[in-house]
């Protein structure tokens, strides 16, 4: 079929635009051709993990396969092509102009910078072109801005609720599914000492080829590979094998077991699917549709707080965290409520601590591109948080080092609820403990070289003397706050020479950070 005897119509999917059931896919005609492009602007607007751009090209690589063999009209530019222009405008203005297309459509990217250099190619054009949403979100850009109009708290609940009536998710009627909206008390336990959590599904795809490519083209990256047995999905098949494998085996401990922090294993319950969900080969909704399908299923096996907690997630905190995003950049990318200067410490690259809990969160993301939620929160975050780490350094860390990082989630996520550089738009407060969460939380603690009890002398936990000099040093910007005025009475009831030394502790970790 032709859609129109004159009209030829260039259509560009972005690397994070995978998504097989798009309205574009439902017809097919030899007059629509679709673009994809492995780009040095893409590869180098941060300095990301060596499998994130290998997963990113495999996955297009796939999906441009997988289209072409429904008969679709596919230009594929590799990274090492000659006539590679290396970004999407250039790339772009160049097949116009060879190809005589007469119309350019893309999908609204999730990124503000990518977001911005396709309006000013599209100004620059001079055929007629459109855009059109990438029909994978549950809220619009602007939805999460119009809820809250007028409103000086952005709570992530009051959105949540609204999205779950919206949606008519886990609902009764207007009320939600058992009376309670939040399950989240009944969540966030240890793990028991003796629990061996099951291990993770991964994948085995030799993605040598694609590694040789990058290495050949001099994209510069950093952590490690096994290129031979690439780990992570490539394709919307094996994201719905690790969805189910999660629903199979993981969910039924997913919040239980949700905060917790072990060296013995790297994902415990979690999903690992943020991956295939920002990458669009699998869809929220139906990840949503699926878990609760699996509950109707398994109701002894599965409990509600589980489900709940799991959907709260994707439902609330992802929707959420993308509002956020449209709403407040691109000023967002420049708050740093603390005015914190200091530089990362050397060795976030390296994993070369002697700090376990850093070492371990450090290590297992440059060996996978992947933390948990509660490590990149209360390990790393926290760690950067109360050194006074630069927002802009830490950004850069996070959205270069995780499979799943796309700034749009990224940002929000350790501008935001992490470094509480927005001054508390995400986060009531900033997230910061000391040893003696984490030490709740993990096993980390006992086989460190320090001493998660001791706030000062010789191999005090820096997170002890750390946490108090970071309130110290914020208390004009922080004691109004009435989640922490409390911690605000316990330091000023301490002796001023507990005191004093506790500052000078964190003065003399902070002064040595690199030795940590
Ligand atoms: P699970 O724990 O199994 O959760 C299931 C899904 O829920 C995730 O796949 C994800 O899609 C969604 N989800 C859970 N928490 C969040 C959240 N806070 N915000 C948005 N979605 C959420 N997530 C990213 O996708 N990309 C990032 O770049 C990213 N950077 C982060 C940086 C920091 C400092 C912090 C604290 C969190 C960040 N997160 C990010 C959120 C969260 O840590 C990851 O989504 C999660 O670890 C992904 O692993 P999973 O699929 O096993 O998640
Ligand atoms: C992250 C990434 C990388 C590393 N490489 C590419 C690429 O070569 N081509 C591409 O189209 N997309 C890539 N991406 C994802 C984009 O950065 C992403 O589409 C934008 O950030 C918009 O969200
Ligand atoms: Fe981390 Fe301190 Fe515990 Fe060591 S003692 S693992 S540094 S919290």
């Amino acid at each position: 079929m032709s859609i129109n005897k004159n009209k030829l119509l260039l259509r560009l999917i972005l690397g994070d635009q995978l998504n097989i059931n798009h309205s574009w896919f439902s017809s097919v005609s030899p007059d629509i051709t679709y673009v994809l492009m492995e780009i040095r602007t893409e590869t180098d607007y941060a300095l990301h993990h060596i499998q994130k751009v290998t997963g990113i090209f495999s996955a297009m690589r796939n999906f441009a396969s997988e289209i072409k063999k429904l008969n679709h009209q596919v230009i594929y530019l590799k990274i090492n092509d000659s006539d590679n222009l290396q970004s999407f405008e250039k790339n772009i203005l160049h097949l116009i102009e060879h190809k005589n297309f007469t119309h350019f459509e893309y999908q609204l990217p999730d990124e503000y910078r990518v977001d911005e250099a396709l309006k000013q190619l599209s100004k620059k054009l001079t055929l007629s072109h459109e855009v059109f949403d990438s029909e994978h979100f549950l809220s619009s850009r602007e939805e999460l801005g119009e809820f809250f109009k007028g409103k000086k708290l952005f709570l992530m609940e009051s959105f949540y609720r609204y999205m779950r009536k919206k949606h008519r998710i886990l609902m009764e009627g207007q009320e939600p599914y058992s009376g309670k909206w939040n399950y989240d008390s009944d969540n966030r336990k240890k793990l028991p000492a003796s629990h061996q959590p099951t291990p993770p599904l991964v994948f085995d795809n030799d993605e040598s080829e694609i590694v040789a490519e990058i290495k050949k083209a001099g994209i510069k990256t950093i952590g490690n590979i096994d290129e031979k047995h690439f780990i992570w999905p490539t394709s919307r098949k094996q994201s719905l094998e690790l969805l189910d494998f999660f629903l199979d085996y993981c969910l039924p401990l997913f919040g239980t077991y949700q905060d917790a922090m072990t060296p013995k294993a790297w994902s415990i319950y979690h999903a690992r699917i943020s991956f295939s969900l920002n990458i669009k080969l699998i869809s929220p909704l139906e990840v949503i549709n699926k878990a609760i399908e699996q509950w109707q299923k398994r109701p002894n096996e599965i409990e509600f707080n589980q489900l709940e907690g799991f959907i709260r997630q994707i439902l609330g905190w992802r929707e959420y965290m993308r509002g956020i995003y449209w709403l407040k950049m691109p000023d967002y990318a420049t708050l740093n409520f603390f005015d914190h200067q200091e530089k990362l410490p050397d060795w976030f690259w390296t994993g070369n601590t002697k700090m376990n809990c850093l070492k371990h969160s450090i290590n297992q993301s440059l060996d996978y591109a992947y933390a948990h939620h509660i490590q990149r929160l209360m390990i790393t975050g926290n760690f950067l948080l109360l050194s006074g780490i630069d927002p802009d350094q830490v950004d850069a860390w996070y959205l270069g080092i995780y499979m799943d990082a796309f700034e749009w989630v990224e940002i929000t996520n350790t501008r935001g609820m992490s470094q509480y550089a927005d001054g508390g738009i995400v986060g009531s407060k900033p997230y910061v403990s000391s040893a003696t969460y984490i030490d709740k939380m993990s096993h980390y603690c006992g086989s460190c070289f320090y001493n998660k009890a001791k706030k000062t002398g010789d191999k005090a936990c820096p997170f002890n003397s750390l946490y108090w000099n970071f309130y110290d040093k914020n208390e004009n910007k922080l004691s109004k706050n009435p989640r922490i005025g409390m911690m605000y009475n316990v330091w000023r009831r301490m002796q001023p020479n507990d005191k004093a030394d506790i500052l000078q502790q964190a003065e003399y970790y902070l002064q040595n950070i690199n030795k940590l």
